[in-house]
C-alpha cells in the first residue's frame, strides 16, 4: 500500500486532468527522456525524495522517475503551494506524497521527515530544507552512504548550500541544477517573469502606468522588470550590487535606493533571497502609498516583513483569494499578496510547464548521472556537467522542431587554436 498524506483523495480526476495538460507541454521530461527511462530502467531499486512544489509540473518529474525505476516519495516546499488534486492524482499512481495546501510549519518539517524515513538515495530539494533536516535529524543517513547525491532547484537552496559548505558543514555531493543555464535562463527569467503577471492578477489590477519597484536584478527580478515595463509600467530597480545595478541602468531601468523609491511606489515586488528587503520600521511603512501592492517571489517569505506588517496593521481584511488588506493605524491601506510567500507560485500555478519542462529533465538526468557515478563523487557543491546542460537544450529545440548550426571541422580548429589571431 502507498504511504501518503494529502488533503482528500478523491480530488484526483482533476489533478489527472491537470497532469495531462502539464503533460503535453512537457514533451523532453514526458516523452523523450520518460521512453529512454522505461527501457534503460537507470533508477532501478533507487529511492527517490523531493521536497517540490507539488504541482502538474513536479508531477510529470515523478513519473519519469518511476518510469525510470525509482520509488518517488514526494512533500512539499512550500506550505502554500500544493495542489491538491495533483496531489490526489499521484497518489493513485503509487507516489507516496506527503503534501497539503495550507499545512503549518510542524505539519511541513513533518512531511519533510516522513520522506526522510524511506531512507532515500536521492534528495532533490527547492529551498534546501529537505537536505539541511537530513544532516540535522537523520545524519546517518550520510553517514551510512543511503544518500548517494542531492540535487537543489533554487536560487535560495544553493545560496544555503553555498554557506554550508564554506563552514564544512555540507556532507552530501550536491548538484545545483539551479544554477545550468537550461534552468536559471529560462525557468528564473522567464517563469518568475511571467509569473508577477498572474500574481498581479490576483488583484485585478492594470500594469499600465503604474510605479512598480523591483527589488534585484538576478535572473528572477530582471525578468519581472522586462514584463512590467512591457505591459506599461514605469519601474525602477532597487539593487546591493554595484555590477547588477549598472546592468539595470543600462537595459534602461531606473536605479534608486529602496527607502527613496518606497513614497511613489503603486506596486512592489522582491525577489533578492534576503530578509527585510522593506525595512521593518513604522516609518517606512508609513511612507508606503496608501493602495500599494506587495508582492514577493523569492523562495522564503522574508523579504517583504509580514509578521511586523501584520503586527503594526490594526486591520486585516482578507479580500480575494490569497490577497488580505492591511489598514495601517493611520487609516493606510496596504495590500499582501500570498502572505509574502512566493506570489508566483500562489497565485498561479507555478511556472508554466514549458519551461518546467527543461528544469525537470535536468533534474532526471542528473539522478541518473548521480547513480552511474555515484563511487566518484565527492561531498561538495558539483556543477551540472556541461554535457548534460547542453543535451537538455538539444532535446527541447528538437522537441520545438528547431535546428541549428554545427561548427565545421575548420571552425573547430580555429577556435581551440590560440595563435590565430590577426
Ligand atoms: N517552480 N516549480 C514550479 N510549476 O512546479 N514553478 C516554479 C512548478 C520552482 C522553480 O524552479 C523555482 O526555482 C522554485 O520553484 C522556487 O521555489
Amino acid at each position: 500500500m502507498v504511504k501518503f498524506k494529502i488533503a482528500k483523495e478523491d480530488l484526483f480526476k482533476k489533478g489527472k486532468e491537470a497532469l495531462y495538460f502539464a503533460e503535453n507541454k512537457m514533451p523532453v521530461t514526458g516523452k523523450v527522456i520518460r521512453e529512454r527511462f522505461k527501457k534503460e530502467k537507470p533508477l532501478e531499486s533507487i529511492i527517490i525524495a523531493g521536497c517540490l512544489h507539488v504541482t502538474k509540473e513536479t508531477g510529470i518529474l515523478a513519473r519519469t522517475l518511476k518510469a525510470g525505476g525509482a520509488k518517488v516519495i514526494l512533500c512539499g516546499s512550500n506550505p502554500l503551494s500544493t495542489q491538491d488534486d495533483v496531489a490526489a492524482a499521484l497518489v493513485k499512481e503509487g507516489i507516496n506524497v506527503f503534501a497539503w495546501y495550507g499545512s503549518n510549519n510542524d505539519e511541513f518539517y513533518w512531511c519533510i521527515r516522513e520522506c526522510l524515513k524511506f531512507k532515500p538515495n536521492i534528495l532533490i530539494d527547492d529551498g534546501a530544507d529537505l537536505i539541511y533536516t537530513a544532516h540535522k535529524e537523520f545524519p546517518e543517513l550520510i553517514t551510512n552512504g543511503t544518500i548517494i547525491g542531492c540535487q537543489e532547484e533554487t536560487t535560495t537552496g544553493v545560496k544555503r548550500f553555498e554557506a554550508m559548505e564554506k563552514t564544512g558543514h555540507l556532507k552530501v555531493p550536491l548538484f545545483p541544477v539551479n544554477d545550468a543555464r537550461c534552468k536559471n535562463q529560462f525557468d528564473n527569467e522567464l517563469g518568475t517573469g511571467q509569473g508577477i503577471v498572474s500574481a498581479i492578477y490576483g488583484m485585478h489590477v492594470l500594469f499600465a502606468g503604474k510605479t512598480v519597484i523591483i527589488a534585484g536584478y538576478g535572473h528572477c527580478s530582471s525578468g519581472m522588470a522586462l514584463k512590467a515595463r512591457g505591459l506599461g509600467a514605469i519601474v525602477i530597480v532597487t539593487e546591493i550590487d554595484p555590477i547588477k545595478a549598472l546592468q539595470a541602468r543600462f537595459a534602461g531601468f531606473q536605479v534608486v535606493p529602496i527607502a527613496k523609491a518606497l513614497p511613489n511606489a503603486d506596486i512592489i515586488l522582491t525577489a533578492t533571497g534576503c530578509k527585510d528587503v522593506i525595512q521593518p520600521t513604522k516609518e517606512i511603512f508609513e511612507s508606503l502609498k496608501d493602495g500599494v501592492i506587495l508582492g514577493n517571489l523569492g523562495h522564503f517569505n522574508v523579504e517583504i516583513p509580514t509578521e511586523e506588517l501584520y503586527k503594526f496593521a490594526k486591520k486585516i481584511n482578507p479580500i480575494r483569494s490569497n490577497v488580505e488588506e492591511l489598514v495601517f493605524p493611520s487609516g493606510k491601506r496596504v495590500y499582501l499578496l500570498a502572505e509574502g510567500r512566493l506570489a508566483n507560485l500562489i497565485l498561479s500555478e507555478g511556472h508554466p510547464s514549458e519551461v518546467m519542462d527543461m528544469s525537470f529533465s535536468l533534474q532526471c538526468l542528473m539522478s541518473e548521472y548521480i547513480v552511474k557515478n555515484k563511487d566518484f563523487l565527492s561531498p561538495s557543491m558539483i556543477k551540472v556537467p556541461e554535457e548534460i546542460d547542453n543535451e537538455v537544450g538539444r532535446l527541447k529545440l528538437d522537441s520545438m522542431g528547431i535546428e541549428i548550426d554545427k561548427l565545421t571541422e575548420d571552425q573547430i580548429k580555429y577556435i581551440n587554436d590560440p595563435g590565430s589571431g590577426t
